[in-house]
């Protein structure tokens, strides 16, 4: 009986584990522990992640945690979430399988999943921090994003389909109400675990708190969140779930994948380019060295959208086949303009949705539980709470007038003027 219960690997037990799987076994090209090594990396906020080398090959072992790894186990989380990112990642396969990691097996027991050791790949948040380029960066995301949320989504999806798996992610409940706590409500009041630079951020952080406009804003996003099931998520869609090198980019750790808004995935990216961008001038080794690096972000959020609209389009056009915007209403009756106007209104709303949501990732950022890199690595906390100050207040620009920007250049505009 035994056995047959999870129990969470540590670098010993893994290599015991991976042998006993066969198709693992052979892929690491050893049957036997001795001749493994594993070493755990998991440097996120919830699950162990165990590099696993073998004579002939290495790959990445990540199981989830019975609880909040960042938090410890007063904070329990189920097991299932691993089913959720499992299922995730086929499905996100089924159209951008050269952007995920293989995936070689799961085990739902174990609440774990074995797949490709993305190497020399890095994680994308740390390269940013680090003032890398990366020239196709913008195309990669921008396809992911739009071929993702399209095919997950009543466009292109059989709706009967469409709403057993539904059904099946409103079942990852646990981690929608991460979200729904930690990203839109625990920052605008006093909830214990927020944390921010103290004492310079204390006044900024105190002033959100009574900001009347910005808390109405983060829970019309939030309601947003919870009611719009318009397409299958990442969910989790920051920097630091994407693996970059020079030529490509890779998308990890749907585990927070549900049925909700495409601006949700949008808007989370752009926050995290707007976190590194407010973040360049604590990174400077003197003034201005960073300036033109920061221009290179803004006009990487600027061409995520633009690829992103372009080949959401694209789809529109070629393989729209769901029950919303059906062609026997447009195309099938000669009415090219009535398809076109819907799809600019379409994508109008996922963008203002999306400058809704990336504001509140970034005030999550800031003043909420979990951080990021990009500000927690400027050691001067002068230095740092400069940086989000501004950054604090260009979240709450976005949410406060999120209808307002018209389009993405509107955004990297309001950046510039805030920096
Ligand atoms: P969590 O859900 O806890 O955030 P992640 O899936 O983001 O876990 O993984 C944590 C870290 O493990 C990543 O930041 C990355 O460094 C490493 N990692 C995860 N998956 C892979 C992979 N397939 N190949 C190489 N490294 C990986
Ligand atoms: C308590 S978990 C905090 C954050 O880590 C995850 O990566 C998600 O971003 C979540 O909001
Ligand atoms: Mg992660
Ligand atoms: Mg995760
Ligand atoms: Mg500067």
């Amino acid at each position: 009986a035994q056995d047959r219960s999870y129990r969470a690997f540590d670098v010993d037990s893994v290599k015991e584990y991976v042998v006993g799987q066969e198709e693992v076994a052979e892929r690491l090209g050893t049957a036997k522990p001795d001749e493994i090594r594993a070493r755990e990396v998991g440097d996120g906020n919830l699950n162990l992640v165990f590099i696993v080398e073998g004579p002939n090959g290495a790959v990445v072992v990540k199981q989830a945690l019975p609880y909040v790894r960042l938090v410890g186990d007063s904070w329990p989380l189920p097991l299932k979430r691993a089913y959720f990112e499992w299922n995730a990642l086929t499905r996100q396969a089924a159209h951008q399988a050269h952007r995920l990691p293989r995936l070689f097996h799961f085990d739902a027991l174990n609440a774990l999943m074995v797949m490709e050791y993305l190497a020399p790949h890095i994680i994308l948040r740390k390269e940013l921090i680090a003032g890398k380029r990366f020239g196709h960066l913008a195309e990669h995301i921008g396809v992911f994003l739009a071929e993702t949320l399209f095919h997950g989504s009543d466009l292109y999806l059989d709706t009967a389909k469409k709403k057993a798996d539904m059904a099946l992610f409103a079942d990852n409940v646990e981690l929608c109400a991460i979200t729904e706590n930690v990203v839109f409500t625990d920052p605008y009041f006093d909830a214990p675990l927020n944390r921010w630079t103290r004492p310079q951020m204390d006044g900024p952080a105190r002033a959100l708190q009574s900001d009347r406009a910005v808390k109405v804003g983060v829970q019309e996003m939030l309601c947003c969140f919870t009611t719009k099931s318009e397409a299958l998520l990442h969910g989790d869609l920051h920097t630091g779930s994407v693996m970059v090198t020079a030529t490509d980019t890779r998308i990890i750790d749907p585990e927070f994948a549900f049925y909700g808004p495409m601006g949700f995935d949008v808007g989370a990216f752009f926050a995290n380019l707007f976190l590194a961008y407010f973040a360049q001038d604590g990174h400077e080794s003197y003034p201005d060295e960073r300036d033109t690096y920061g221009e290179w972000l803004l006009e990487t959020a600027e061409s995520v959208w633009s690829v992103f609209a372009e080949r959401f389009a694209r789809l529109w056009r070629e393989e729209r086949r769901g029950i919303l915007y059906p062609r026997t209403l447009f195309e099938d009756v000669g009415d090219e303009t009535g398809s076109t106007v819907g799809l600019h209104r379409f994508l109008g709303g996922v963008f203002e949705d999306a400058v809704g949501f990336a504001g509140a990732k970034m005030v999550r950022r800031l003043v909420g539980l979990a951080h990021v890199e990009d500000m927690e690595s400027i050691g001067d906390p002068d230095r740092r709470a400069a940086c989000e100050a501004k950054a604090l207040l260009m979240g709450r620009e976005l949410l406060v007038n999120r209808t307002t920007f018209g389009d993405i250049y509107g955004l990297s505009c309001l950046a510039r003027a805030v920096r």
